[in-house]
C-alpha cells in the first residue's frame, strides 16, 4: 500500500510516458505538490482569504482543476456564509480523494468530473484556477479565460496560479534546488521533466496579465511569487 510518498520517477524508466493524473499520481498528489510547488501552502491559504473577501451572496464559486479539493476546502473554511462551490476536475482518481476532507456544513460542495473547457461558468463571483491553466493547450487559453470572464459578475475575482516561464535559468535553477532539498533525486527531476514536456506549458507573467486584461478584468495584480511560480488576482469589471 502507498505511504503517500511520491516515488513515481525514482527508478530509471526505459520509456518515460506523458504525464497523466491517474490513480498512481492521485495516491501521492499531496506529497508531490508540496515538494514540487514552492509557496503552495501559502497560495492555498490565501485563496480562501481572498475568495471570502470577493464572494457575493447568491453567486457561484468555481474551483477549476480542483484536484483533491485543497483550494475548495480553504474557501469553504473562510466563508462566513452559506455558499455553493462547484469543484471540477477531469480526473476521477483525483476527485475520489476529495471526500476525505471535512467541509463546513454551511457550504455545499458539488464535485464534478468534467473537462473544465466544457464547464459553463455563470453568475460567478469567485473562480479559482490554481495551477491548471498551464495544462490547457496554448491555443485554447484565450478562449478559456474569455468564457470565464463572460460568466463572471462585476466585482468578482479570478484567482490564477501558474508555473511561470522565465527569461533565464536563475529562478528555474533555484526551483531545481528546491526539489532536491525536498528529497527528489536528479533522476526524478529529469524523468518528471520529460513526462511533463508539452503537457505543462508555462507562460510569462506578462502574457497572463495581458490575457486577463484583454478578457475584461480591469484590475490585475500579481499578489504572490515564489521562485518561478506566481499567483494573480483579476477583478472583473
Ligand atoms: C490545488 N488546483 O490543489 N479539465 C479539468 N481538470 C483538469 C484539466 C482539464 N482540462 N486538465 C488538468 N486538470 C489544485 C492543483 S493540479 C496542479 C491542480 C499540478 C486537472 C488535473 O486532473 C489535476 O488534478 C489539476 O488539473 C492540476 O490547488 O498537478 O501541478
Amino acid at each position: 500500500m502507498s505511504d503517500g510518498r511520491d516515488r513515481l520517477y525514482a527508478e530509471p524508466l526505459s520509456d518515460v510516458e506523458a504525464f497523466v493524473f491517474d490513480e498512481k499520481v492521485a495516491a501521492v498528489f499531496p506529497d508531490m505538490i508540496r515538494r514540487s510547488v514552492p509557496g503552495y501552502g501559502s497560495v492555498i491559504a490565501l485563496t480562501g482569504i481572498i475568495a471570502a473577501r470577493y464572494y457575493q451572496p447568491g453567486s457561484r464559486i468555481y474551483d477549476l482543476g480542483c484536484s483533491q479539493g485543497a483550494s475548495t476546502l480553504s474557501i469553504a473554511r473562510q466563508l462566513k456564509q452559506p455558499a455553493t462551490i462547484r469543484a471540477v476536475d477531469n480526473s476521477q482518481a483525483m476527485l475520489d480523494l476529495c471526500s476525505s476532507h471535512d467541509y463546513p456544513s454551511s457550504v455545499d460542495v458539488a464535485f464534478t468530473c468534467a473537462d473544465m473547457r466544457d464547464v459553463i461558468v455563470e453568475k460567478a463571483s469567485v473562480v479559482v484556477l490554481n495551477y491548471t491553466l498551464q495544462f490547457i493547450p496554448l491555443v485554447e487559453r484565450d478562449a478559456m479565460i474569455g468564457r470565464i470572464a463572460d460568466g463572471m459578475l462585476p466585482g468578482g475575482v479570478l484567482l490564477l496560479s501558474e508555473k511561470l516561464a522565465m527569461p533565464d535559468d536563475l529562478l528555474t535553477g533555484l526551483h531545481h534546488a528546491f526539489k532536491q532539498a525536498n528529497g527528489y533525486s536528479e533522476l526524478e527531476v529529469s524523468q518528471k521533466r520529460t513526462a511533463l514536456e508539452n503537457i505543462l506549458v508555462p507562460e510569462t507573467a506578462q502574457t497572463h496579465s495581458d490575457r486577463l486584461h484583454k478578457a475584461g478584468f480591469g484590475r490585475v495584480e500579481q499578489w504572490f511569487q515564489c521562485l518561478n511560480f506566481g499567483s494573480f488576482l483579476a477583478i472583473r469589471t
